[in-house]
């Protein structure tokens, strides 16, 4: 690790007075009460950091990579594990299969447990060929006509759960790339019909204490229909699987301006919302850091899942799966994942000031103007130094990307890894 804890004490106690201003001048304006309230909340809210997303993303015209980026699954743990010293906010790894096969499952775990991380949602991947794969996923996966294509599908769900197993994971995402790219080329309801078998055999074969998560996407690379498309068709497979099968959100993943704080709300209360993929997007599924292009409609969805999981009486840091699923074009990955996660935790917090007795006090009163202005001077109240103190309460940097680059880490990891180290995945 390139980072040792009293380089985080020392930065610490040089910008202790400047923050020690500002935090004071927000907490007397917030009262103890809910500084406090926010602050325990904000401790323990953790946000997985996928394994795909730790090199340089590119599209499908090139990649231009960075250096220093991690060439193996332990290197991919240690920068988590940088992330996770600098913000104490992102204690958990998501894996994906193929690209993140553990060989050795008791020893990734322990080095993952050395650097206080644990395994999120396992991921797999039906939407490549890979090297050496027998049958091809050019038509599908788990809606191929052939029933041979179908079982190496679902065969490789399941050995995706039996890695998780290994490394202590409790769910699987499923992010299907079937569909079809023009008219007439599917039969729409034989391909959910054998989509839904499918998961059918692959949730048989979820342990007790595991869940199933069903991603949707409107698009691409599929243009013209996609199998699993909106929240409605994941909704349908969800409930057919059963109670350990839950939708997941991905913020890139719907139609331009579609209303995603609505679709969370509804969810919820179906007791069908399990998990999220954090991301922004101007266009599609852009894959841009979190609250980058859309913070107020971040913060609006937040507003949603605090008001949805209270009323369910659901534990925010633990009961719903918390993922970014991002890429990064033009900057450095590890400083992208430190804004990624510092604006959700802002969306977070604001979401938690929001006077909610007040709030439906309004709507009951049709009192439009004044729900607007509860919900905009939430959004509005600059919370930074809640976060900052958050940190500095859990011996996170004060400022992470600050300390990122005082200690100019990047170069740290270029002269151990080279310029030239190229991470698998996006
Ligand atoms: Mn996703």
């Amino acid at each position: 690790m390139p980072l040792e804890s009293y380089q985080i004490a020392q930065y610490n106690q040089q910008h202790e007075v400047a923050h020690r201003r500002k935090f004071e001048f927000l907490a007397e304006e917030l009262g103890s009460e809910t500084t406090e309230r926010i602050l325990g909340k904000l401790i323990d809210f953790q946000i997985a950091i996928p394994s795909w997303a730790l090199g340089t993303g590119g599209t499908r015209f090139g990649r231009f990579a960075g250096g220093g980026e991690p060439r193996n699954l332990e290197e991919k743990i240690a920068d988590v594990g940088l992330l996770h010293a600098l913000n104490r906010s992102s204690g958990a790894i998501s894996l994906h299969i193929p690209w993140d096969i553990p060989t050795d499952g008791e020893a990734i775990k322990q080095l993952a447990a050395s650097y206080g991380l644990v395994f999120d949602a396992m991921n797999s991947n039906t939407f490549q060929d890979q090297p050496n794969q027998e049958l091809s996923y050019k038509f599908g996966s788990l809606q191929h006509t052939d029933a041979a294509v179908r079982t190496q599908a679902i065969n490789h769900n399941i050995d995706v759960i039996r890695y998780g197993e290994a490394l202590g994971s409790k769910s699987l995402t499923v992010w299907l790339s079937d569909g079809s790219s023009f008219p007439g080329q599917l039969n729409f309801r034989k391909a959910f019909q054998r989509t839904l078998e499918g998961l059918q055999e692959i949730y048989a074969a979820l342990p007790a204490d595991w869940k199933i998560f069903v991603e949707y996407k409107a698009f691409e690379p599929n243009f013209y229909s996609t199998t699993v498309g909106d929240w409605g068709q994941s909704f349908l497979y969800a409930s057919k699987l059963g109670p350990k099968a839950y939708t997941l959100v991905d913020l890139g993943h719907h139609l331009p301006n579609a209303n995603i704080e609505q679709i969370v709300s509804l969810l919820l209360m179906e007791e069908k919302l399990g998990g999220f993929h954090f991301n922004d997007s101007k266009y599609g599924d852009d894959d841009l850091t979190a609250g980058s292009i859309k913070p107020y409609q971040l913060f609006l969805i937040f507003n949603e899942l605090v008001d949805g999981m209270d009323t369910r009486g659901m534990n925010h840091a633990s009961d719903l799966g918390w993922m970014i699923d991002a890429s990064h074009n033009v900057k450095d990955p590890l400083e992208d994942l430190l804004q990624s996660v510092e604006a959700i935790k802002l969306a977070y917090a604001q979401a938690l000031l929001v006077d909610r007795l007040a709030l439906e006090e309004a709507r009951t009163n049709n009192d439009v103007a004044a729900a607007q202005e509860l919900l905009q001077n939430a959004f509005r109240t600059d919370l930074r130094p809640l976060l900052a103190e958050a940190r500095l309460r859990a011996d996170a940097a004060l400022n992470p990307v600050g300390l990122y680059r005082e200690l100019s880490l990047r170069n740290k990891l270029i002269e151990a890894r080279g310029l030239k180290a190229v991470a698998t995945g996006l």
